[in-house]
């Protein structure tokens, strides 16, 4: 393995750093005037199957903000519309499923992924490669968020009948989740293969289950999606929210680099997931404060990482719609060292 140069990538590694990495969860989004705009006139998912306007919308964040690394953006549920499975995006609401995920039988609507299925998604990669000059970080919907979204229906806050379908049939309920892992192991090998320098794992809900399910019913399917890239040798994010007691657990999951949301201590985290790279973890709700109040927080998060090798500054959910992108930037020079 050859020692990477950005900042982010060695991060990653627990190597040195010059500055410590910042990036944000959703830094694409309703928060920059040029995504309205450029929403006003295109759906969701004409953009995502727009290599052209996917490039477009992934660079904004980075022009504007001066972040590390860019995301690709993209959402968890394209690979299933990529397979022929129906999702809408319902402004205002998210994915919604017209026909959920009920029984064994929906499973043959699972099959795999073909590089030709999203060549929107690979050529938007390339595009992005060639054009940035900081890392790009590909990404997939871990099995529990992803399948959360197909047995509800569309978003939940309860998660009342995917943990129904885990207790009531754990067979069927492993059987999702292993094709599921299947689905973002293909996604990420095609994204990485294009030029993707990291990937991200978005759980982001796994935090509405208790450890034992958690580690019962879920780790083994998202230890089968890091598995299945064990070969490549990019850096393996794991982003949950609410995630404070499975911490241990998802350390094993063969991540390389743990995301942490805004309930935990940086440090006290960081000694629960061992020698591993972190990421977060500052409340996004914090960038809606007066200035004083977010540098205060910054400061804390930075203090906290001590300095250490293998912090990757970030929020520690996305970036809320409402957010001034103008706190966003001095985040990132205050991380940077600025004041
Ligand atoms: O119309 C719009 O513009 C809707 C807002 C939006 C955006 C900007 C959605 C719908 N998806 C996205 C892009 C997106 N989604 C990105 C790339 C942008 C970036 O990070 O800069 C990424 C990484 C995602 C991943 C995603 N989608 C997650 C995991 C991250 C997280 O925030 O926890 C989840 C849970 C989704 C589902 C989803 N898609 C969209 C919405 C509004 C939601 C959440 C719905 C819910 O509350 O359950």
């Amino acid at each position: 393995m050859s020692e990477p140069t950005s900042r982010f990538l060695r991060a990653c590694r627990g190597l040195d750093v010059d500055a410590t990495p910042v990036w944000f969860m959703r830094q694409a989004g309703r928060s920059l005037p040029e995504f309205r705009a450029l929403r006003d006139k295109w759906a969701f998912f004409d953009v995502v199957r727009s290599a052209e306007l996917t490039a477009e919308v992934t660079m904004q964040p980075v022009r504007r903000l001066g972040v590390d690394a860019a995301i690709l953006f993209s959402d968890i549920v394209v690979p299933l519309m990529a397979i022929g499975v129906e999702v809408e995006m319902r402004p205002g609401v998210g994915p919604v499923f017209p026909e959920p995920f009920r029984t064994e039988a929906d499973l043959a609507r699972l099959r795999p992924l073909e590089p030709l299925d999203a060549p929107y998604v690979t050529d938007a990669v390339k595009v992005l490669v060639a054009e940035l000059d900081v890392p790009l970080i590909g990404f997939a919907g871990a099995p529990f968020t992803v399948a959360s979204y197909l047995v509800e229906g569309g978003p939940s806050r309860t998660y009342t009948r995917t943990k129904a379908l885990m207790y009531g049939e754990p067979d069927l309920f492993r059987r999702l989740l292993f094709a599921l892992a299947d689905l973002a192991v293909s996604s990420l090998r095609g994204q990485i293969g294009a030029g993707a320098a990291a990937v991200q794992l978005f759980d982001s809900w796994a935090g509405a289950l208790a450890p034992d399910d958690y580690r019962t019913h879920v780790l083994p399917a998202t230890r089968r999606v890091f598995e299945g890239l064990a070969d490549l040798d990019v850096p393996r994010i794991h982003y949950g929210l609410g995630t404070g007691l499975l911490l241990g657990d998802i350390a094993a999951s063969g991540a390389d680099v743990v995301g942490l949301d805004f309930h935990v201590h940086l440090d006290e985290a960081r000694d629960v997931v061992g020698g591993l790279a972190v990421q977060g973890n500052l409340d996004p709700s914090v960038c809606l404060a007066p200035w004083d109040v977010v540098a205060g927080r910054v400061d804390d998060v930075l203090a906290r990482a001590g300095g250490r090798p293998g912090h990757v500054f970030n929020l520690g959910h996305g970036v809320l719609p409402e957010t001034d992108p103008a706190i966003l930037r001095r985040v990132v020079e205050r991380v940077h060292g600025g004041r």
